[in-house]
């Protein structure tokens, strides 16, 4: 079985909300028919479950031939190719259809360096040119209670606001008023996608949902929209348009509409030549945390090659934390929580003092798991206080100098990649995966039994404006690319490769820093590893 099915395995795994024990990943990956064990598994772990242990492996393998003599033929059994370790999206052509079949990258500028610290200069920045603002922090704005109806409330603001985009696109109506309409009837609809099957004869059922109900759309196998039902999420926001079949009971379906980026979205740029050093996922606390490489960019921000790096954004995973993945323990260098953010905040007092920082939590962060996580407390705060960094919730947006930047951890890009064709989005391109999110304007879009959604009154996981730039983290690899001319930029990490990430071959692209031009929005990758 080759590594990579071990990281199929496990991305499967996290798409569903359980993260795994490594032990439990080499069992499944040693079954002869690892999908079919995965599946047995699935069935019998207890519904409250968030771990998949090993013990739960091994029930499901006693009760069930899954290990039996057929290999199944998913992507779990594809050879590992072999990867580079940036990935900047610069291959891909433009796409006219206005159908919007697949997202777009156009090429931007982007180079490499391997930054060797050449002597320090004093910096000469003018903070008076600088201008910072912040939209959508929900920190302190929780409303949430968990109850029923909080989960009503985010599903209907996020049907509002996105169906908003769509509803002027179609002459559209209420589930229930399609039902009424005569077959053979002209019908579009706006809502959520409830459910998707496919059927006996191979074709696709789309369930749809508004405020008013449910109503099932048919795309058909041979039509062109069916290369999108293999991008779908549920919980996205979408419309369709077709006709109705004889009965009313179901429309086959002619066109699909995403609320997406517009094709000619023009980014807006600064008016001077200035930079943001875009990063995340530092895990100070781990034995992996790449010290060296921290103080290697540390120092190199001090330098005349990094005059113009005013603004840094900091994507979540500051710490290690504890207690996020089962045996993390094991190499933990920092067993405290607080003694943590300490040290963090140590290795950002290298940063010189009058680069701006932002900064949002991730899963490892000792704020609550569940999306939108609200900024650090008072306490953490203040322990990283020395920098005086920007401390705001994930997600949210930070305009610099005119640019927006709309900055999410990026939890969901596991769920992304696990969800759609290698091709469409995968840890080798994960910029490609932030396209499917621009697309879906929402940084979230899936809520399935373990997703961790905090249901607020309000969807703050929702994309209202597009933004110029779109960071996220979280899955360690770097890439970068446009979609639509929005720039998405995934920053890699500061950890080498854990043990965890070896048994399923994960190769973090660790210790580099991509540094965003705010007034062409190109991008230079510094290399510090
Ligand atoms: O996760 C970094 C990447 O590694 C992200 O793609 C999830 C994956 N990962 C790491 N450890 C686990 C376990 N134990 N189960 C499932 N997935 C895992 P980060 O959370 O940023 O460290
Ligand atoms: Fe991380
Ligand atoms: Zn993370």
């Amino acid at each position: 079985m080759p590594l990579e099915a071990a990281a199929r395995l496990v991305s499967e795994l996290t798409s569903r909300g359980y993260n795994a024990e490594r032990e439990a990943v080499t069992r499944l990956t040693a079954a002869e028919n690892p999908n079919a064990a995965l599946e047995r598994v699935l069935e019998e772990v207890p519904d409250d479950a968030l771990v998949v242990r090993v013990d739960h492996v091994e029930a499901a393998l006693a009760t069930t031939d899954a290990g039996g003599t057929t290999r199944s033929d998913s992507p779990a059994s594809e050879p590992a190719e072999p990867t580079p370790s940036v990935s900047t999206g610069t291959s891909e052509t433009v796409d006219s259809d206005p159908t919007d079949q697949s997202p777009v990258e156009t090429e931007g500028s982007s180079s490499i360096g391997r930054s060797t610290g050449p002597a320090t200069a004093e910096r000469s920045a003018d903070p008076a040119l600088r201008s910072l603002e912040i939209t959508g922090d929900m920190t302190g704005e929780s409303t949430g209670t968990g109850e029923y109806e909080d989960f009503v409330s985010v599903f209907r603001d996020r049907l509002d606001r996105l169906g908003g985009k769509l509803r002027s696109r179609v002459n559209h109506r209420p589930a229930t008023a399609i039902q009424e309409m005569p077959g053979g009837s002209e019908a579009a609809m706006v809502g959520l996608v409830n459910d998707i099957r496919s059927t006996a004869s191979g074709h696709w059922l789309i369930e749809l949902e508004d405020a008013t109900g449910t109503f099932p759309w048919l795309v058909m196998k041979d039509r062109e929209y069916v290369d999108l039902v293999d991008e779908l999420l549920c919980d996205e926001v979408l419309a369709m348009e077709g006709t109705l079949a004889d009965d009313s009971g179901i429309a086959f379906v002619d066109s699909m509409y995403f609320p997406d980026v517009p094709r000619t979205y023009e980014p807006s740029t600064a008016d001077r030549h200035v930079q943001a050093a875009l990063i995340s996922d530092v895990h100070v606390g781990s034995q992996e945390f790449m010290e060296d490489a921290w103080n290697a960019f540390a120092d190199w921000l001090h330098t005349d090659q990094a005059q113009h790096v005013e603004y840094m954004l900091l994507a979540g995973d500051m710490v290690e934390g504890v207690g996020v993945y089962p045996d993390q323990d094991e190499e933990l260098d920092i067993v405290d929580i607080y003694e943590q953010y300490e040290a963090f905040s140590e290795h950002l007092k290298k940063v010189p003092g009058d680069i701006e920082i932002v900064m949002i939590p991730g899963n490892h962060d000792a704020v609550r798991l569940a999306e939108p996580q609200p900024g650090f407390d008072e306490e953490l705060r203040e322990i990283m206080s020395a920098h005086d960094p920007q401390i705001v919730s994930n997600p949210s947006t930070v305009t610099l100098e005119g640019v927006s930047v709309l900055m999410y951890h990026g939890v969901s890009l596991d769920e992304v990649i696990a969800e759609l064709p290698e091709e469409k989005a995968s840890y080798d391109d994960p910029h490609k995966a932030m396209y499917h999110l621009l697309k879906k304007r929402h940084v979230a879009p899936q809520f399935g039994g373990h997703t961790r959604l905090a249901p607020e009154e309000r969807d703050y996981l929702v994309m209202e404006e597009v933004p110029d730039i779109f960071h996220t983290g979280h899955v360690h690899k770097l890439g970068f690319g446009k979609y639509h001319n929005v720039l998405a930029i995934n920053s890699g990490c500061w950890q080498a490769q854990t043990d965890f990430q070896k048994s399923v071959n994960i190769d973090p692209d660790a210790g580099f820093a991509p540094i965003v031009d705010l007034d062409t929005l190109d991008v230079t990758v510094q290399k510090f590893s």
